[in-house]
């Protein structure tokens, strides 16, 4: 237990008061646990007021875990060379003999986790504070809220929540003892002077679902330290699958239609393929663009951004393809650049559209160009990975509802992926149940740097959601198609395809594109234009993408663009059918049945139409 004469150098009369003033049992053990494990020689416990938060960022500066940039407001924090992603391979979840998630999902045995977890953290604060922090996932006083405690001797890890996260220590209070929230405690680890972590071959990331407690030890990257996105998204599906709610990898947007018209989306793409920058599309508004809680209020879909931050990607933000994102990066703000490159206070990173300098400090220490790492790869100015924090009150296109405690409702489901020769660039679904099917629960995407390991392999990623999945896969889809049928109006759903390229390698989109699919699902939304039935969906008529191009985009969209794109190419949608089906078959012990009668559906109508059409359809044969 929590009491000052056990712990007399380390907790002050303060630091006590405000932890009892919480009055809860659970968090008290938490907190003791985590101190006598870890060792640290004081305590910082945040309150949420603003001298708070600022000594969290002063903390950041002090130890160097980060450093002022010359834009007021502006630092930099460097994670080791090889900890720039977030780490499947050691992340866990920890269940006990006779528990499974199935084959997709790592889990290993609770006892044997819990003790090698809690080895790498005994003793690890020795000569640090511990940082105390309470967050409120989703907006506060809500039917969303998840109250959430985080640990950590990392004053970047706890800066970053405090652009995140919405503050939860009032929140806390109102849980009036109760056991209802989650709990993050992380450690470094050992630091070398860069203050990054070095023993990542201890980085361990072990979920702990019976006590909604992660430990995360040995590394700094915000995917695998940060507990309040990714360990807490693990966390509450878990929690929504047993309370008939979403938990979902999603953005929440507003787009804006015909009439000053404003229709919710939210967004499910995997990491790195479009998601922010979909977001941040221009003359739209953000809500959020990485997490989002979809609930059934009074028979409507309602969501919220559970958090009101943003840690995007920094790679190709340019003022042409993203100029609300690139306007907040030059701006004087609150703002944390990561592993980008840092020369004369400036940051660079790969895309910006501006000459980089030939020399300056990045993940790798001091950089120039050609320098090679020790395994005699090249190391780039700026890591594929870095990245921005940001709040989201930063940036002049944030949605007017996203601190609304009802959140806002939903009418369109967007399910992305990297693509290069499938799926077209966007089609909506025929339903609710095809498009958890054959659109969510069908998500193959090629891999990019946000996760460590190759790049451009295709993966299946179900919802965008599979590293995040903390439910066996089958009850996951049974849970999505379960809360649509229980809405009176499910919203849309459709498909995106960002990433179609041609014979020679070229993107048959342009980057703002994306606008045009986006505002098109707007109008299907309130049925505003007819569609083409395909095999698997309904895609756009040529006639009413060409004004959306001329008055979004200021583009003239050709037949041919038009035919090149939205070519149905059975037999690629065919072997994509079949790969995805092969692995419900055989790796998801619980697939709902209606999953294999969707995929025999689909392939009938695929098959039937390459009869009558072959094998590439063009789109205006379909419309006729
Ligand atoms: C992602 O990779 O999906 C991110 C960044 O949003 S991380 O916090 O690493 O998950
Ligand atoms: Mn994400």
């Amino acid at each position: 237990m929590l009491t000052q004469s056990k712990f007399d150098k380390i907790v002050s009369p303060e630091d006590l008061r405000k932890i009892t003033a919480l009055n809860n049992e659970k968090l008290n053990a938490f907190i003791a646990d985590a101190i006598s494990l870890c060792q640290p020689r004081d305590l910082f416990i945040c309150t949420d007021s603003p001298a708070d938060h600022a000594h969290i960022r002063k903390m950041a500066l002090e130890t160097g875990d980060e450093f002022p940039l010359a834009t007021p407001g502006h630092t930099c924090h460097f994670d080791g060379y090889r900890d720039q992603a977030r780490d499947p391979a050691h992340t866990a979840y920890l269940l006990e003999p006779g528990q499974t998630l199935g084959k997709n999902i790592k889990s290993i045995d609770r006892t044997a986790g819990l003790k090698e977890v809690r080895s790498y953290l005994k003793g690890s604060y020795r000569n640090r504070t511990m940082i105390i922090c309470f967050w409120c996932l989703g907006p506060t006083d809500s039917p969303f809220s998840i109250s959430a405690v985080q640990i950590t001797d990392s004053p970047y890890v706890a800066h970053s929540e405090s652009i995140l996260c919405r503050p939860g220590y009032d929140q806390f209070k109102n849980l009036d003892g109760s056991s209802d929230f989650f709990a993050f405690l992380h450690a470094s680890g050992p630091l070398d002077s860069h203050h990054c972590s070095t023993e990542t071959d201890k980085r361990r990331i072990y979920i702990d679902l019976d006590d909604e407690t992660v430990y995360t030890v040995n590394t700094q990257y915000a995917g695998n330290s940060v507990g309040l996105k990714k360990l807490a998204l693990r966390l509450a599906i878990h929690r929504a699958s047993s309370e008939n709610w979403l938990a979902e990898h999603m953005f929440v947007m507003g787009a804006h239609g015909p009439n000053g018209r404003v229709t919710y989306f939210t967004g499910a793409f995997p990491s790195a393929c479009g998601k922010t920058s979909t977001a941040m599309l221009p003359h739209q508004t953000i809500v959020g663009d990485d997490i989002a809680y979809i609930r059934n209020i009074d028979g409507r879909a309602r969501t919220v951004n559970v958090e009101h931050g943003i840690f995007g990607i920094i790679r190709s933000v340019n003022p042409d393809d993203d100029p609300e994102i690139y306007r907040a990066l030059t701006t004087p703000a609150e703002v944390i650049f990561t592993n980008v490159l840092v020369s004369d206070g400036k940051p660079y990173w790969t895309g910006m559209k501006a000459e980089l300098p030939q020399t300056g400090e990045n993940h790798s220490g001091d950089w120039h160009t050609g320098k090679l790492d020790s395994d005699g790869k090249p190391v780039p100015p700026s890591h594929r990975n870095a990245r921005y924090t940001v709040r989201l009150s930063e940036l002049p296109n944030r949605d007017p509802h996203t601190d609304d405690p009802a959140g806002v409702p939903l009418s369109g489901i967007i399910y992305g992926g990297r693509d290069s020769d499938t799926l077209v660039p966007v089609e909506q679904a025929y339903n609710w149940t095809e498009g958890i099917i054959l659109k969510g629960a069908s998500i193959e995407s090629q891999t990019t740097a946000a996760t460590l390991g190759k790049e451009g392999v295709r993966k299946f990623n179900i919802m965008s959601n599979m590293d995040f999945v903390a439910i066996p896969l089958g009850r996951y889809v049974e849970n999505n198609l379960d809360f649509g049928h229980s809405l009176q109006s499910p919203p849309a759903i459709f498909s995106t395809n960002y990433f179609l390229q041609n014979e020679n390698g070229d993107f048959l989109n342009g980057k703002l594109d994306k606008t045009v699919w986006l505002l098109w699902a707007e109008l299907r939304v309130h049925n505003d234009v007819p569609a083409i039935n395909t095999p698997t969906g309904l895609i756009p008529r040529y006639e009413d993408l060409v004004p959306l191009f001329a008055d979004k985009l200021n583009k003239d969209y050709t037949e041919s663009d038009y035919t090149k794109q939205f070519t149905i190419r059975i037999p690629q949608l065919l072997e994509k059918y079949h790969r995805v089906e092969n692995i419900y078959r055989t790796t998801v012990a619980d697939t709902p049945r209606i999953v294999f009668d969707t995929f025999k559906h689909t392939r009938n109508r695929l098959i039937a139409a390459q009869k009558r059409y072959g094998d590439y359809i063009n789109p205006f044969d379909l419309a006729k």
